[in-house]
């Protein structure tokens, strides 16, 4: 039986990356830093998940002496991360950002029938918040049994352990869940998790290989209850389940 659906935030739910790339380059801006990301760059950096990892990397990149362990250095990716998350915050705030077809209706009418629904992002607790108290509103929270984000879960994907923690805390096994992602980085953590992945590609992951996706799928308008637990039906970790 599909008990629950767990929700890869950025790319998935919405949208998020070009407000995310505007916001790194603010925090550029306001920190002083020589560098303007533009989107050809950006989507090759979101092969790095983690805003700060992906900071961290791009710095090495363009400077290789420099040491991101350094607390210096540290100090300074931490800084830039804290005044790009503000930025992203207000885009957000602004209407910057919208859920992605389908996906409203979908947790709603998931959660009006009883599914358990999670979420498994990379991203940071105050983005979720942002994003889908300005989509879903104030009573979002209640919809989600289990967040497992950035502060939770410091192993980014394509790391398996937001989608671990996430199964663990809802005493789920993966044959009884789907996980909806963007990203190859994302279906590679859910699948190492041993879930069904149903992928949504978007501008930014539309040439990442989805090899090992159980669907991919243009979004999720119109994907109704009934349609998804047929899929899930029919997906291997629920048909392997009585092996
Ligand atoms: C996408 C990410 C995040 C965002 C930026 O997360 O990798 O790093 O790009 O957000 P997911 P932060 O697809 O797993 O939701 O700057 O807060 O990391
Ligand atoms: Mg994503």
């Amino acid at each position: 039986m599909l008990e629950s659906l767990i929700f890869d935030v950025d790319g998935t739910m919405a949208d998020t990356e070009a407000a995310h790339l505007e916001a790194f380059n603010q925090a550029f801006e306001a920190t002083g830093m020589p560098w303007r990301w533009t989107r050809e760059l950006y989507t090759r950096l979101l092969h790095v998940t983690g805003g700060k990892e992906r900071i961290a990397h791009y710095w090495r990149m363009t400077q290789s002496e420099v040491d991101v362990q350094n607390p210096e250095v540290v100090s300074q990716i931490c800084r830039i991360h804290r005044i790009k998350t503000v930025a992203y915050e207000r885009l957000v705030a602004a209407g910057e950002v919208q859920l992605r077809p389908g996906v409203q209706a979908l947790i709603e009418s998931a959660f009006r029938e009883g599914f358990r629904l999670a979420i498994a992002t990379t991203t940071s607790t105050a983005n979720i918040v942002a994003l889908l108290s300005r989509t879903l509103g104030p009573g979002w929270r209640s919809l989600f049994t289990v967040i497992e984000d950035a502060s939770t879960a410091p192993s980014k994907k394509p790391h398996p352990m937001a989608y671990l923690q996430a199964l663990a805390r809802l005493r789920l096994a993966p044959y009884q869940c789907l996980a909806f992602e963007d990203s190859e980085n994302g279906l590679r953590a859910a699948r190492a998790a041993g879930l069904c992945v149903i992928v949504t590609p978007n501008d930014f992951t539309k040439q990442h290989d989805f090899q090992g996706a159980w669907r991919v799928l243009p979004n999720l308008e119109g994907l109704h209850l009934d349609v998804l637990q047929d899929m899930h039906a029919n997906c291997p970790s629920f048909l392997a389940r009585a092996a």
